[in-house]
């Protein structure tokens, strides 16, 4: 666990900027370009939002172009790697194992980059399903995934007006067009999907009055 190795290592403080280069060049080599490209957009994204929120500029970059450092890898791979970093595979994730992308990203960064930093390391495992009471990183990374220039589907540009306005209502928005997408193909829903919408509406976001 990236905990325990947190804990190990104390808060050995690294240069995040050598960091984001070194990732930034494992991405360009592991990805493909076209996920190359959507990483870099993503950043771009997250760094408007980071300007917009206040989140921490250095920390946005380097979990924006991690985000997806796991992309590539197969159901099977997934399955292994999560095995081997020990991260609890529930029943959904052995259903559909793209849900792990993002906490074995997480496990690479800290086992091969160094990071150690909880809020990067949060936002890159829960960029895809959400989770309850998000942390600000955890929301820019999550909405610059969804509205970046590269993606096209029926209300993004809606979700990218509000997301300069209200950064929870954009979220709203952005987790029912997933849940819709999801219920339509059929897909199971992960709780944590859930749980991310839930908590913030009972935060008060209503889109709807706005
Ligand atoms: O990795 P990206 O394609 O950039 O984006 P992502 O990490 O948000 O992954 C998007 C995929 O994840 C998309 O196909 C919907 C899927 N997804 C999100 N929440 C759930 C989910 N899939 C299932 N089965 N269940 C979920 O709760
Ligand atoms: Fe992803
Ligand atoms: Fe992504």
């Amino acid at each position: 666990m990236w905990k325990d190795i947190f804990i190990k290592r104390g808060c050995l403080k690294l240069n995040l900027t050598k960091v984001y280069e070194n990732l930034r060049n494992e991405i360009s080599l592991k990805l493909s370009e076209k996920r190359f490209h959507h990483s870099l957009n993503v950043e771009i994204e997250a760094i408007e939002l980071s300007k917009l929120y206040g989140s921490d500029e250095e920390k946005t970059k380097v979990a924006a172009i991690a985000h997806d450092l796991a992309k590539a890898f197969s159901d099977d791979e997934l399955i292994k790697m999560a095995q081997k970093y020990s991260i609890k595979i529930d029943e959904i994730q052995y259903n559909f194992p793209q849900l792990l992308h993002g906490s074995v990203a997480a496990h690479i960064c800290s086992d091969r980059f160094g990071i150690s930093d909880l809020d990067i390391l949060n936002a890159i495992t829960y960029h895809t399903t959400g989770r309850k009471n998000m942390s600000l990183l955890d929301k820019i990374i999550y909405l610059a995934d969804v509205i970046e220039t590269g993606r096209y589907f029926p209300g993004v540009e809606e979700i990218r007006k509000i997301a300069l306005k209200d950064i929870d209502n954009a979220l709203i928005l952005a987790c029912n067009s997933t849940l819709i997408y999801l219920t339509k193909e059929n897909y199971l829903i992960h709780p944590l999907t859930i749980e991310f919408r839930n908590s913030l509406l009972l935060k008060g976001g209503n889109i709807y009055e706005k």
